[in-house]
């Protein structure tokens, strides 16, 4: 295991509210320039010392560093693995968890970890930064303090009022399957075109409660397999057999994502067809998601989505590409039937689709 290190808490009562585990993986919100110019992840305990206010909040706050933090452009498989592996080991110690984790892929992230941790009733909040937290006008602060207080957050009762993965940045909190990283330059970086925000972040936090998901029935299950034997086709005017043919034939494939037009729809050209019907007849579970942030995949409604049906491509619904890919990863690592694998696939695991 990781060591894990309490950030002392130097300004109240000793009265703490709740115990919330960050996990910091790297990103810019703890990046700083190196002797080339480049901006490069720096230790927890750098990052640390450039947040004085982490010392007065009235929650404990522990810290668990990976080993080697990254860019989260060189997140892996294995990395989701251990993430939810100390989740796993550590949910009994604590109210919440805040993931630190670089914007470029934090949505895949977030929806992976979405589908590991089966039941979960507390609180998993990634957040980061887009300006380095040693930087005058960075947003590391105020996203890292409110995901904090998010993660904290409880109903009267005692039980956390976010019990789901979900993302905060800027001013809102998404839910982690719904999340979509839009925007390179400016703070508001991630969208959720097809579910509202969980919590808007004002004066107030002001949660959403009607959208977030209940607590579960059963206890914590945790995952950490998945498989990677997946690819995503994304279609455009002018795309060939030869393309479309070298993706859908790559030895060993289980899954792939078909990012079609508008609500679904592919080419009809014969040569096209042809390679969909090669691949389900090799297995291959394709699955439709549509390449528009807004609206939803409906098979069935032109002839150019049709053709995909007949040829057992399943509907996406209203999913982001990156709840897509992470889920066919969850769903073949299971290993079920290919009935029962194409039920789980259409079926809503984590809030992702609107049925
Ligand atoms: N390249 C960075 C990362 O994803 C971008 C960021 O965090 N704003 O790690």
């Amino acid at each position: 295991m990781f060591p894990i290190v309490d950030i002392q808490t130097a300004a109240h009562d000793g009265q703490v509210s709740a115990s919330i585990l960050v996990l910091y993986t790297g990103g810019t919100v703890g990046m700083a320039y190196n002797k080339r110019g480049e901006l490069a992840p720096m230790r927890f305990r750098q990052v640390s010392k450039l947040m004085p206010e982490l010392r007065h909040l009235r929650m404990r706050v522990s810290v668990l560093s990976l080993p080697h933090p990254i860019d989260s452009s060189n997140v892996t498989v294995a990395d989701w693995a251990l993430m939810a592996s100390i989740i796993r080991d550590l949910y009994d110690q604590y109210d919440g968890f805040v993931v630190l984790h670089g914007t470029d892929t934090m949505a895949y992230s977030a929806s992976a970890l979405s589908y590991l941790l089966e039941n979960l009733a507390k609180p998993v909040v990634f957040t980061g930064a887009q300006v380095p937290v040693g930087r005058i006008r960075t947003d590391a602060r105020r996203n890292f303090i409110t995901a904090l207080d998010i993660a904290a957050a409880r109903h009267p009762d005692g039980s956390a009022r976010v019990p789901e993965v979900s993302l905060f940045f800027n001013t809102l909190l998404l839910r982690g399957t719904r999340a979509k990283k839009v925007e390179s330059q400016h703070f508001a970086a991630f969208k959720s075109e097809n579910l509202p925000p969980l919590v808007k972040a004002g004066i107030h936090l002001d949660f959403n409660d009607a959208i977030i998901r209940p607590l579960p029935t059963a206890p914590l299950r945790v995952h950490t397999h998945l498989d990677e034997s997946v690819a995503i086709l994304k279609l455009f005017p002018g795309i060939t057999e030869k393309v479309v043919g070298a993706i859908l034939g790559v030895e060993g494939l289980r899954g792939c994502i078909l990012e079609t037009y508008g609500s679904g729809n592919a080419p009809t050209q014969p040569w096209f067809l042809r390679c969909l019907e090669t691949a389900q007849a090799r297995g291959i579970h394709v699955l439709n998601v549509s390449q528009c942030e807004e609206g939803r995949v409906e098979q069935g409604r032109y002839e150019t989505s049709a053709s995909l049906l007949a040829r057992g491509v399943l509907g996406g619904d209203d999913i982001t590409t990156e709840a897509a890919i992470t889920k066919l990863m969850f769903v073949l690592g299971q290993k079920k039937s290919p009935p029962e694998t194409i039920r789980l696939l259409t079926s809503n695991l984590r809030g992702e689709i609107t049925l």
